[in-house]
Parts: structure tokens; C-alpha cells; sequence
């Protein structure tokens, strides 16, 4: 590189432009170490088995309000058979504060709105826990933040265990045997079957957070042998790693005996009946969660009830959950950071940096009522480039154009060396948070390997000859670089940058990102749509670039890891299937793809480790995705609660409100507030207006 800049400084003292020189074939670095974070909290790693077990009790417990109220009277059966044969028992030994008492609620704010039930349809319930309370799905691995590397398996959820065949192929699965849907209809296999035939089979549906077939492995098949027994067929031997994929959020069956009565398949229905047909106000909708919603108000609040057949218990035997209301105040997210900070909400994943040092002062007080805690560097940011060049979203002329530069690897390198990351970062905050990120990877995943962190530093001059070498030039002189002549009529290069607009840190990182592309000399400009606009228009291909947190798959890699690269058809953010339905990849992406399948199918942890430094190599160095900015999130969490594992990270194998396993969390009978809405009253039938007495 220094001789490059020697040449360059010698030219421009002849004044000759450093732009005539030929460009360099820049090569990227080992990006430098970041700022070291002392993350706060300590995790105590304890053995995969010590969470939780399947097994009967000699007796359970409930609320006595619900004995009083509800079985007394004959509207509910009694408790023991509300639950099943062997319902789950949560390990007193994990509990950071043991045994619980019922009673409180969790305020949660967030700044989704829910679109309605149909999450198996691909409808969003507004995010921040919701979904993520009300499903439960085949395996659960957010609370795997504490166990280690070594004994790393996805715990048994509504798959109470599993067999492999001898020759690794097929994988056979139990269901927890007799748990009711929170109706009281029998949870089954017709369950999970109408979920993977209907659902993530049936082109015509698309799950939300993207479950495809390939999601779990090319090939893949699953059948119903019994009642309470699934068995997947891999194409792979003993791909361990579906398990992870059959988690939160691939895997969640929705109520099949409601769902079926919208499902073209079953019904006089369109696809579009079925994902509409269970609007927000279609109240207690049967859940295998802990709660079930039973109040709606747009733009204000979400009111949940314990759920009367939740299938989990204590040591004890008291069905859980302890908390008997969930609330969900429709709000922002900005505003979840202030209300969990000034003690109005109860819970935030403190992500948006713009509000770090309000927090830290607020809650470094006394009287603080909120307690905050910092985790290792997993919250990232990347530029994700529009591949396809054979149809995917339909592109015009322009937009065919501006895929064709994104597959230009001199464009992206234009791109990327344009990009002052340092300034983004301190555009968001000041301080030890934020550091250097060039894409791939999460720093905060055991995985991470910084050799194999490719980076091309911040080089405006060099970025600008990159962009002639890619053939663009100014030749309007007004500043931006135009198409050759005979491509989108030799305009100005136009990029549309689509963005989430509901986090201010979204915004402030596209609007950075415009900033220095018009010192490149590239024209960028921004569709600022809320978050399921924004997430609609991606699935769909509609945009040029796009902006988006990083999710599990880079964080942990093993969780949604066929995201890591464009597997299937549907797996990858930014490279999905064409017109003609294949994905157009380009060389490195097919040496992505085949790295990721040989990770999937390898159980050997140093090949898995080794791969994966394979991945970041091809990943960083190709510009896959162009990195932003990374940085730490914050757990917010009111005092009052109880059972708040120490160390929680607020994003790994998924968010918080998983991680922390809100159905064993609880308020000491001399704390609770009197915040539930709906005090000693439960749910009621489906479609019912309201919680019943
Ligand atoms: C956490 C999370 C729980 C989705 C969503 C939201 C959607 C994305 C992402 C996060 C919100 C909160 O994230 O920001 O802290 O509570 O809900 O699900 O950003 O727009 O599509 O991937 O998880």
C-alpha cells in the first residue's frame, strides 16, 4: 500500500490526477484488534442436563385463585390433568433465586404492531417477546448461553428427545406426550405435520423468520409415524446441526385444529384469507406458550394471561408460569430504553447506542429502578448488496444495472473503502462501544477468528479509482458518477437504500452511508419503511442495497446457519432465487455455500472451527456483506424480578426475552406491583372478546 500512496503523492505533486493512475489491486488486511470491552456479567457455564428434565411429579400446584375461581366451578379441570404424562420440570439448581411465587406481570414496550396471529404464515405480532412467548417450538437453544462448547446441543422442547438411525440419515423424535394447546385442543404430530406440509413445504407460505425446506438441509423430509413421533430423513449423515434450525424461529407449529379452518388446503380459501385470517383482534388464539393474548388495543397495548394448560413445571410441581399477565405497550423502541430506565416498562435489549449514556447515567443511580447490564460485542451492522442478476424482485433497467455493479468485486471495494467506519461508529456514540467491523463474522461468536478477518481500510482516493476501474465515471461533471453510455441511459448511478425505519441507529447508519457515498461520488438514496415494509421488501428482492442487523447466523453460526450463504433458494438476506428459480451465484458465494453444507454435516469440532475460518476468509475478503459497525447490547431489566440468569446476553442463540426463560422468572411476594390488568382472570375460548372470570 505505501507504495501505492508514494506513487499517488508523486503524481499529484506533478499534478497529474492519482485517478489516471492505474488502480491498484488493492488487497485487504488482517482488520486491527477492537477496543477490548469488559463485558459486564459473568457467566457460571453449567452442564446441558442441569436445566431442565422431562419426568411426572407426585402432585402439582396452581395459582389458588385459579383452584378457587376455576376449577371449583367447573370451568377448568384440575391441574394434574392439564398437564402432561411428564410435563417439563425446570432444575431448582438453575434457578439463579430458586423456587418462585405467582403473581406480577412483565411490562414489555415495543415498537412492532402486530399484523396478527398467523405466525406460521409469515405474520409479524410486533416483536419484542411476543412471538417469541406465545410459540414454542421443537427444540429451544437461547438459554445455551451457559453451557459449554463441548456439551453444545439444542435442549428438548416440544421434542422431549430424539434417536438417531445407525447410519445417521434419520432422526427420530418424540413429542412431549399429552400437552394441550392453552384451549385445552391436544397438542400431536398433526401439529408439526400441518406446520412442515402447509407451511414451510407450501411454496404459497412463507413462515416468519423465513423457514424453507432447505432451512433444514437440501432434501430433507419429515413424516408422522405416531401420535407423539416425528422422523426427519437427511440427505447428510447425522447433520446435528438441524436441531438448531428446529428452535426458535423455524420450527414453531402453530394451533392446526384453528389454522386449518383458513388453509386453502382445507378451506374454500386463498392463501391471503389464511395469513389475514386471524387478525389482532381474533383474541385468545391457542398458544403452546405461557401466555395468551386476550386484550388489544391498536397502537397502545397487548394483554396476556397465564396460559391454563402450560405444559412446564417447577421442582415443586407448581405449573408454571409465575407471572400471571404479559404487556406489551405498542410504543418504539427508543421509548422500551426510557421506560425500562425510569421503571414505567420492565424489560429492554438495550441496542440502540444513541441511547447508551442516558442509560448508564440513569441507571448508575441509587434509586435506579432498572439494573443494566452489558454483554460481549454481538450487535452488528451490515450493507447487504442485491446479487441477483436473473429477476429476483423484479428489477428495471436501472436496478438490473446496479446488480450488475454489485457483482462487480472492484465495485465493492470501492464501496467498502468509502465507508469511514471509525466516524460511523462515533456518529452513534462516543467511547469503548462501538469498533471497526468489515463484515462476516461476529466478533462475539466462538467462532470468530480475526486472521481470517479480511479488511479494506478507509482509502477515499483509492475507492474512487476502484469505482473508475469498475467503469463508472463523472461524466456530467456534477459530482456522481454516471452508467456508461447504453446502460440506464447514462444517468447518474442512482442506489436505493432500503431501511428499517423504525431504529433510530438504522437510520443514522443509512444516512452516514449516504453521506460518504456522495464523497465517493455515488448517488445514494433512501426508502425508509417501518419494519415490516422493510422486511417485506427484502423477502420479496425489492431493493438495491439494504441495511440490517446482524442475525443469529452470525452471531452464533449455529443457529440459522443456512443464512450464512445462499444454501437454498430462500436462505440468504441478500442472494435469493431468479425468475428461472435458481440463485445466479457468483464463484465465491459456490465456495460459501459448499463450506456452510460441509459445516452442517460435520460433527468433528475442529473441522467445524476449521471451516468456519474458510468462511470468513471467502466472506470477507469477496465483500459478501460490507460491514458497518459493531458494538455491545445492554440487558435492562426491572429489580423486582427474580430467576434473571447472571451474564444473559441480550443477542447470541436469540434475544433475551428467550434467553432469560421468562416462565421460570418471578417477583418476591414483598415486591409485586399492582400492574396486572386482568387480576384472577383467564383466558377464553378462541375468539372470545376478552379474558373470562
Ligand atoms: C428483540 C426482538 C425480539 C427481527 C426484531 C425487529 C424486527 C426484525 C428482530 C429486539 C426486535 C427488538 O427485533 O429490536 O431487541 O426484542 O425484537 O424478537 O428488529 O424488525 O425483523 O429480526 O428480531
Amino acid at each position: 500500500m505505501t507504495r501505492i500512496r508514494n506513487l499517488r503523492a508523486a503524481a499529484l505533486l506533478l499534478g497529474v490526477s492519482a485517478l489516471a493512475l492505474p488502480a491498484a489491486a488493492v488487497e485487504p488486511v488482517v482488520v486491527p484488534e477492537q477496543p477490548v470491552f469488559p463485558a459486564q456479567g459473568k457467566i457460571t457455564y453449567v452442564p446441558r442436563d442441569s436445566i431442565l428434565e422431562f419426568k411426572a411429579l407426585p402432585s402439582y400446584k396452581e395459582p389458588a385463585w385459579v383452584t378457587e375461581k376455576f376449577v371449583k366451578t367447573g370451568k377448568l379441570p384440575p391441574v394434574g390433568e392439564r398437564l402432561p404424562k411428564e410435563p417439563m420440570v425446570f432444575k431448582t439448581g438453575n434457578m439463579p433465586d430458586g423456587i418462585g411465587v405467582y403473581g406480577d406481570t412483565i411490562r414489555h414496550v415495543i415498537g412492532g404492531r402486530p399484523e396478527g396471529w398467523n405466525y406460521s404464515a409469515g405474520q409479524t405480532q410486533g416483536w419484542g417477546g411476543i412471538d417469541i412467548g406465545m410459540s414454542e417450538c421443537l427444540t429451544r437453544t437461547a438459554p445455551l448461553f451457559q453451557v459449554e462448547a463441548k456439551d453444545m446441543e439444542p435442549l428438548p422442547n416440544l421434542a422431549k428427545s430424539w434417536e438417531w438411525s445407525e447410519d445417521g440419515h434419520r432422526l427420530t423424535m418424540k413429542l412431549v406426550e399429552g400437552a394441550k394447546w392453552s384451549d385445552g385442543d391436544p397438542f400431536d404430530s398433526e401439529d408439526i405435520m400441518f406446520y412442515w406440509d402447509d407451511n414451510v413445504v407450501d411454496s404459497n407460505v412463507s413462515p416468519l423468520n423465513g423457514a424453507t425446506p432447505e432451512t433444514f438441509g437440501v432434501g430433507t423430509t419429515l413424516k408422522a409415524i405416531d401420535k407423539y413421533t416425528v422422523e426427519w430423513t437427511f440427505q447428510e449423515a447425522f447433520p446435528r446441526q438441524h436441531l438448531y434450525a428446529m428452535a426458535y424461529g423455524t420450527f414453531c407449529p402453530g394451533p392446526s385444529h384453528i389454522l386449518k379452518t383458513k388453509h386453502p388446503k382445507y378451506a374454500k380459501t386463498t392463501y391471503d384469507d389464511y395469513k389475514n385470517g386471524f387478525p389482532p383482534e381474533f383474541l385468545n388464539v391457542p398458544v403452546m406458550g405461557a401466555w395468551v393474548p386476550v386484550e388489544y388495543r391498536s397502537d397502545d397495548i397487548i394483554v396476556l394471561r397465564r396460559n391454563p394448560y402450560y405444559w412446564k413445571v417447577d421442582e415443586e410441581g407448581h405449573q408454571l408460569p409465575y407471572l400471571n399477565e404479559m404487556h406489551y405497550k405498542l410504543s418504539t423502541w427508543a421509548d422500551r430504553d426510557v421506560q425500562a430506565i425510569a421503571g414505567s416498562g420492565d424489560f429492554s435489549n438495550l441496542e440502540q447506542p444513541e441511547n447508551f449514556v442516558e442509560s448508564l447515567k440513569r441507571a448508575a443511580q441509587e434509586t435506579a429502578p432498572a439494573r443494566l447490564a452489558f454483554g460481549p460485542r454481538l450487535i452488528g451492522y451490515n450493507l447487504r448488496l442485491n446479487f441477483s442478476a436473473n429477476g429476483w424482485g423484479e428489477p428495471d433497467e436501472r436496478a438490473k444495472a446496479v446488480r450488475d455493479l454489485n457483482r462487480n468485486l472492484d465495485f465493492r471495494k470501492a464501496v467498502t473503502m468509502a465507508v469511514d467506519r471509525k466516524k460511523l461508529g462515533e456518529a452513534l456514540v462516543k467511547g469503548p462501544f462501538t469498533a471497526i467491523y468489515p463484515g462476516g463474522l461476529s466478533s462475539g461468536t466462538s467462532f470468530y477468528d480475526r486472521q481470517s478477518t479480511m479488511y479494506y481500510p478507509f482509502d477515499l482516493e483509492g475507492a474512487k479509482a476502484l469505482l473508475e476501474k469498475a467503469g463508472l465515471a463523472d461524466t456530467d461533471g456534477n459530482g456522481f458518477v454516471n452508467f456508461p453510455v447504453g446502460t440506464a441511459g447514462g444517468a447518474d448511478v442512482q442506489v436505493v437504500l432500503l431501511v428499517n425505519s423504525d431504529y433510530g441507529t438504522d437510520r443514522n447508519l443509512a444516512e452516514g452511508i449516504v453521506g460518504q457515498m456522495e464523497q465517493l461520488g455515488l448517488k445514494v438514496v433512501l426508502n425508509a419503511v417501518d419494519g415490516t415494509k422493510r422486511d417485506a421488501a427484502q423477502y420479496a428482492g425489492r431493493f438495491d442495497w439494504f441495511i440490517r442487523r446482524n442475525d443469529q447466523d452470525l452471531t452464533s453460526v449455529v443457529q440459522n446457519t443456512t443464512q450464512l450463504a445462499a444454501t437454498g433458494p430462500r436462505t440468504s438476506w441478500h442472494h435469493r432465487a431468479g425468475t428461472d428459480g435458481s440463485v445466479d451465484l457468483m464463484p465465491f458465494e459456490q465456495e460459501m455455500v459448499d463450506i456452510v453444507n460441509a459445516f452442517v454435516a460435520s460433527s468433528d469440532n475442529d473441522k467445524r472451527a476449521e471451516l468456519m475460518r474458510q468462511y470468513q476468509k471467502i466472506a470477507t475478503s469477496n465483500l459478501d456483506t460490507i460491514g458497518l459497525t459493531e458494538y455491545p447490547g445492554a440487558l435492562v431489566i426491572n429489580k423486582r424480578f427474580s430467576n434473571i440468569p447472571e451474564g444473559a446476553p441480550i443477542f447470541m442463540f436469540n434475544w433475551a426475552e428467550d434467553t432469560i426463560i421468562r416462565e421460570r422468572v418471578f417477583v418476591a411476594a414483598d415486591k409485586q406491583g399492582d400492574h396486572e390488568l386482568f387480576p384472577e382472570q383467564m383466558p377464553g375460548k378462541p375468539g372470545d372478546s376478552g379474558p373470562i372470570n
